[in-house]
């Protein structure tokens, strides 16, 4: 049984907090994944994994093949140049959020295309962390364990 949601951040994600407050804000990676966590019932667990290499984290999309029900995903900069992220993303069968602190709607012209996007049932942009919790409550919503 998939009992697991896997909370995914790629490069630099690590410094969230200490680097570039103007973009990204104030609250670490750790804050996060509290945040998350404390979002979960039980018999769901929350398996958080940041990495600044791209085949860690696809190595980690084919972990979740096993017991995921869900990937909540922040590419990093990946975002807009991995077709081998998307293509395990394509090999997984339960739910995909994308998830991205700024609006890079409104940031230069190569942060507007997402490889992920091309197989994320969602994406938020913008929102800060706020948007990982929103990812969150929305996956708990399609399992039906929100209540
Ligand atoms: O807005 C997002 O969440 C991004 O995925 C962040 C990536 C960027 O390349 C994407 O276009 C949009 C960059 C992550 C860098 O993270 C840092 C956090 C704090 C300080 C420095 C970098």
């Amino acid at each position: 049984m998939s009992e697991t949601i896997y909370l995914l951040n790629g490069p630099n994600l690590n410094l969230l907090g200490q680097r570039q407050p103007e973009i990204y804000g104030y609250d670490t990676l750790d804050d996060v994944e509290s945040a998350c966590r404390a979002l979960l019932p039980d018999g769901l667990e929350l398996m958080a994994f940041q990495s600044n290499h791209e085949g860690a984290l696809i190595d980690t999309i084919h972990a979740a093949r096993q017991d995921g029900c869900a990937i909540v995903i922040n590419p990093g900069a990946f975002t807009h140049t991995s077709v081998a992220i998307l293509d395990a993303l394509n090999a997984f069968e339960g739910i995909v959020i994308e998830v991205h602190l700024s609006n890079v709607h409104k940031r230069e012209t190569f942060r507007h295309h997402s490889y992920v996007s091309l197989r994320a049932d969602g994406v938020i942009a913008g929102l800060g962390i706020e948007g990982y919790a929103a990812a969150i409550r929305h996956i708990l919503r399609q399992l039906g364990t929100d209540d």
